[in-house]
């Protein structure tokens, strides 16, 4: 793969919106994905490996529970930090940003939102130096966008609860130390448990065959009369609403990280179309490139921009889930076209490893459909704006 000369696009000066914290944590974290991801990621991702090598890494740079209090182990950032953070690995690598998104919304968030002070203590801080490593189980082999359907239960069987059931489509499964399972109690309502690697009956196989996210482990969780502790129940919030809760906190890092992935695509693809001569001139001198640059680097800016001001109400606690929908749906797909126009841009070369392109291409089929569908975020926006649900 060819060095990393990643240069940063800022069309409209973001810069001067961000803190000097901001620009600390987003610069640390942007030369760490330069020393450390983009030299080995091809050859993970053409393996179909995840590079365990990194978590140590991820932890150093907080990508590990960036806004969680300091006194859990987390880095007590903000919110416009953390999506910096997100921003800047997802430019590497949207496989390893799924690795610090699941173990921070997804594991660290619950367990802190939902936990009790027991578990906050004994699971958040190894969670946020990487020696423990989680996943998040809701997605089921027949309930995908339909989470409230799933059949995985636990049941009260005296001094610990019997978990029965599958997860499938689990990132971090097939190395996690712990998964975060939601699962029905015998009254039908649902709750997260902390579900430990070694508790008997449960199983994590690998799931292969992806040519999306090959650079992350996806995994199924098996539950075979599995008994887990009573202090392993999450007591603070049941119900639906809290796993979507998580996936708020997780889709809204993602709306930054895709910014990561289309500003990657973007910058390899400008200094290629100044590079590459054909007919006797560079190949940026030919309108029709042009008009896809300033297409991409018009469509980054208003990503940018939803992103930072989600960020501001975030910070402010105002942020609705339909406008986290908004800016995941919209942010993800404007990244995907722009995969797809950056790839074209250096024709044949495009389609090799040589370059981050077709990775991100690949990768972001995954990133589109997880966290919720393309279709899924659209009819939460009509719902918002009609008063209509309109998902069956
Ligand atoms: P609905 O009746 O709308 O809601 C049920 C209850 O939940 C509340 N609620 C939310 N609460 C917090 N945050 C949100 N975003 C919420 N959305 C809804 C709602 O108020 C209600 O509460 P209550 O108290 O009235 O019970 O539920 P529904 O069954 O009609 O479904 C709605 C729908 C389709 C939008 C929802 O289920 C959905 O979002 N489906 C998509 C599923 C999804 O996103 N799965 C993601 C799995 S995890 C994953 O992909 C990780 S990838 C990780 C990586 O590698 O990065
Ligand atoms: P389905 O729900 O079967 O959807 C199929 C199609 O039907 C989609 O186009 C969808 O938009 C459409 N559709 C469904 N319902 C409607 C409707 N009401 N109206 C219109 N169209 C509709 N899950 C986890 O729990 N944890 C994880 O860590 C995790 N990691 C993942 C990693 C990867 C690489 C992938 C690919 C998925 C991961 N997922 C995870 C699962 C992911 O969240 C689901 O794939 C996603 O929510 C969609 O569910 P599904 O695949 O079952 O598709």
């Amino acid at each position: 793969m060819k060095a990393d000369q990643f240069q940063a696009p800022d069309y409209y000066n973001l810069d001067d919106l961000l803190s000097d914290e901001h620009k600390m944590v987003r610069d640390a974290a942007r030369e760490w994905v330069k020393r450390e991801v983009s030299p080995i990621i091809e050859e993970a991702a053409q393996k179909a490996e995840f590079p365990k090598q990194i978590i140590n890494g991820l932890a150093e740079i907080g990508a590990f529970g960036p806004y969680i209090p300091e006194e859990y182990g987390g880095a007590g950032l903000d919110q416009i930090s953390y999506g910096l953070i997100m921003q800047e690995i997802e430019r590497g690598d949207s496989g390893v940003r799924s690795t610090a998104s699941v173990q921070s919304s997804l594991v660290m968030y619950p367990i802190f939102k939902y936990g009790t002070e027991e578990q906050k203590k004994k699971y958040l801080p190894k969670l946020a130096s990487g020696e423990m490593m989680g996943c998040f189980g809701l997605t089921e082999p027949d309930h995908g966008s339909n989470p409230s359907g799933m059949t995985t239960t636990f049941k009260d069987n005296g001094d610990h609860y019997l978990l029965n059931g599958a997860k499938m489509w689990i990132s971090n499964a097939p190395f996690a130390d712990i998964a975060v399972v939601w699962a029905k109690n015998e009254e039908g309502r649902i709750y997260g448990l902390i579900v430990e690697r070694g508790m008997e009956g449960f199983t994590t196989p690998e799931t292969h065959n992806k040519w999306s996210l090959r650079a992350s482990a996806t995994g199924e969780l098996v539950f075979n009369n599995v008994k887990v502790p009573k202090e392993n129940l999450m007591p603070e919030k049941s119900g639906l609403g809290a796993p979507l809760g998580c996936l708020d906190s997780a889709r809204y890092g993602i709306a930054w990280g895709a910014i990561g992935a289309a500003m990657d695509c973007y910058d390899t693809a400008l200094r290629y179309a100044k590079e590459r001569e054909q007919f006797g001139k560079p190949i940026a001198s030919f309108q029709l490139q042009q008009k896809k640059l300033a297409e991409m680097i018009t469509e980054i800016t208003k990503a940018q921009l939803l992103a930072w001001r989600l960020g501001v109400m975030r910070n402010e606690g105002t942020a609705t889930s339909a406008q986290i929908s908004m800016a995941k749906r919209n942010n993800v797909e404007m990244a995907i076209n722009i995969a797809r126009e950056a790839r074209q841009v250096l024709g044949g070369m495009g389609i090799t490893g040589e370059y981050s392109i077709m990775r991100h291409s690949m990768n972001l089929e995954s990133v589109i459909t997880y966290e919720g569908t393309h279709d899924i975020h659209l009819l939460i926006t009509g719902a918002d704006i009609t008063g209509i649900p309109a998902f069956q």
